[in-house]
C-alpha cells in the first residue's frame, strides 16, 4: 500500500473525531490536506464547524473548500486539533516542522483539548531523530544561534528555498538540527533550546498529543 493511500486511510478515521458545532485547529502538510479535503466534504454535506488554520497554506485550501475559518484569537479554545507529523515514537512524541508550520501548529495544539496525530507508516520510529529537527528562529538572531547550536554538536542548517533563506508564515528562519547521535533527554534538549534568545519555537512535540492513526497498508491503526 502506498504512503499517499496510508496517508488518506488515517485522515479519514481521524475526521470521525469532528461533530457539528465543534472549533477544529486543521494540520499543515500533505496528510492533513487529505483530512481537510474529507471535511470539505461533509461542509458540502451539512457539517456545521469553525475552524483554525496551522498555515496560510491550510487556511487557503479550507476557505477554498468552503470550509468557516476563523482565526484562534476569535476561537479561544479548540475541541480538537488533527495534524500531522514527521516522525512519532510509541511514546507519542513527535518531530513535526517539516512543512515549516511547527510554531502556528504547536500554538494550536497547545489551546486545543484533544490532539490528533495522523501519519503514514514511515512516520512510526521507535527513536526520534532520523528526520532532522526544525528550529524556528527570529532572523535577527539566526546566525548566532547556528554557531552556538553548532557549538553543542547539533550540525545546524539553515533551511533554504531556492537560493534564499526559507522564511515561515511568521517571517522568521529555520535551522534543521541532528539529534539522533545527542545523549541530551528529550525534555532537556527542548529546555535547552528554548533558552537560547531567539529560538522561537521547536519541532519537538513531547506532551501535547492524545491519539494517533497510523495508515498500515489499508488499516487506520489508532493509539489512544
Ligand atoms: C505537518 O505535517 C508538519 O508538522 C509536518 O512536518 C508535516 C508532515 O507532512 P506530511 O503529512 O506531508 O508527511 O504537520
Amino acid at each position: 500500500m502506498s504512503a499517499v493511500n496510508e496517508k488518506k486511510v488515517a485522515a479519514l478515521e481521524a475526521v470521525k473525531y469532528i461533530k457539528s458545532g465543534m472549533t477544529v485547529g486543521l494540520g499543515t502538510g500533505s496528510t492533513a490536506f487529505f483530512m481537510i479535503e474529507a471535511i470539505g466534504e461533509m461542509v458540502k454535506n451539512g457539517l456545521q464547524i469553525k475552524a483554525v488554520a496551522t498555515s496560510n497554506e491550510t487556511e487557503k485550501l479550507a476557505t477554498k473548500l468552503g470550509i468557516n475559518v476563523i482565526t484562534l484569537a476569535e476561537a479561544k479554545r479548540l475541541d480538537v486539533t488533527i495534524d500531522g507529523a514527521d516522525e512519532v515514537d510509541e511514546d507519542f512524541q513527535l518531530i513535526k516542522g517539516g512543512g515549516g508550520a511547527l510554531l502556528r501548529e504547536k500554538i494550536v495544539a497547545h489551546n486545543s483539548d484533544l490532539n490528533v496525530i495522523i501519519a503514514d507508516s514511515s512516520k512510526s520510529v521507535a527513536k526520534l531523530g532520523k528526520f532532522k529537527l526544525p528550529i524556528e528562529t527570529i532572523p535577527f538572531a539566526t546566525q548566532l544561534i547556528l554557531k552556538e547550536l553548532d557549538d553543542m554538536g547539533l550540525s545546524p542548517v539553515q533551511r533554504m528555498k531556492g537560493d534564499k533563506a526559507y522564511k515561515t508564515d511568521e517571517n522568521n528562519d529555520i535551522l534543521d538540527i541532528d539529534i539522533w547521535d545527542t545523549e541530551i533527554e528529550l525534555n532537556d534538549l527542548e529546555q535547552q533550546l528554548k533558552s537560547i534568545p531567539g529560538v522561537v519555537e521547536t519541532g519537538l512535540f513531547l506532551t501535547s498529543t492524545n491519539v494517533v492513526i497510523i495508515g498500515i497498508g489499508e488499516e487506520a491503526v489508532i493509539k489512544k
